[in-house]
């Protein structure tokens, strides 16, 4: 039997790595896309030497690009047309958080990039595929959201809206492709032990901080919910999901031991 393709987005490290990992265990062939091209090939190179041996049939692509580009994800689309066709999982999980600023005087510089990946390079991307599921009738766009896509906390108004957008997305293309077979997944986790905290602090010391005293999740958690997800029978749609670690009862509620 031919492998299922999947793309995952933010496959570079975290939850997009993690997931390509599972997702590849499980037998799919995946397109992995992210900006740093060394560490697609890395991922690569792991998965061929992990998986790949199992069964000939599988498949893994790496394609470099900045998502809040559109041209690139444009002529991504154009010129990956013929396996794109037979994509039947897209995974949104690239995205970010900058700063914590208060909102007046929070970076505008941030705010682009948040909103330029977050919600524009999910919306270009996910329209894209989307023509291609439809056509054969099945598919599967998995989001990543975030808690920060139902509460809201002091420094987070644009990292928190974007989740939110990310939210209303999900629900609005749930609507919008009722009848055609696709299902619209969005997973809400809560804090997650990856290179997040270190991309929107810039500085490590304050990014082990966030985790300290704690056991947040692990990027294999949520990879390991989003298989689940995908592993239901067709008739079933995990709508959306929030996964936070048992050590955070709520967004600002975390219980840390000395
Ligand atoms: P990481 O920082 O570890 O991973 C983020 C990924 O996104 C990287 O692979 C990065 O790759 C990719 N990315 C960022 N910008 C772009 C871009 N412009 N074009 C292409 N790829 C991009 O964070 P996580 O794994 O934690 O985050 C994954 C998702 O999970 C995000 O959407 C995040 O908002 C969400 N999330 C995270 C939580 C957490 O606590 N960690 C909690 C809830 C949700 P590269 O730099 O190579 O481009
Ligand atoms: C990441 C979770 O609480 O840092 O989306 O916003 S939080």
């Amino acid at each position: 039997m031919q492998a299922k393709w999947a793309i995952i987005t933010g496959a570079t490290a975290g939850i997009g790595w993690a997931t390509a990992e599972e997702l590849a265990h499980a037998g799919y062939s995946l397109i992995l896309i992210g900006r740093r091209a060394d560490r697609l090939k890395e991922l690569r190179d792991t998965l061929i030497r992990k998986v790949a041996h199992q069964t000939r049939e599988q498949e893994f692509k790496s394609i470099a690009i900045d998502i809040t580009k559109k041209s690139e994800l444009d002529d991504f689309i154009q010129s990956e047309g013929p396996t794109i066709n037979k994509v039947s999982v897209l995974v949104n999980n690239a995205g970010l958080a900058k700063g914590t600023d208060k909102f007046q005087d929070a970076k505008v510089s941030d705010w682009d990039q948040m909103l330029d990946t977050n919600v524009k390079g999910l919306i270009f991307l996910t329209r894209g595929v989307l023509p291609y599921m439809i056509k054969r009738k099945a598919g599967h766009i998995v989001n990543i959201g975030s808690v920060a896509g139902r509460w809201v906390y002091p420094g987070g108004a644009v990292y928190c809206a974007s989740k939110f957008a990310v939210r209303a997305l999900s629900e609005g293309m749930r609507m919008d492709l009722a009848g055609t077979g696709i299902r619209v997944t969005n997973i809400e986790p809560g804090m997650v032990n990856t290179e997040f905290s270190l991309v929107r602090f810039g500085d490590s010391e304050k990014a082990s901080q966030v985790y300290s005293g704690m056991t947040p999740l692990g990027a294999k958690d949520i990879a390991e919910t989003i298989l689940w997800c995908l592993q239901r029978p067709q008739h079933v749609n995990i709508q959306e999901l929030v996964i936070y670690p048992t050590d955070q009862a709520a967004i600002g509620q975390v219980v840390r031991r000395p």
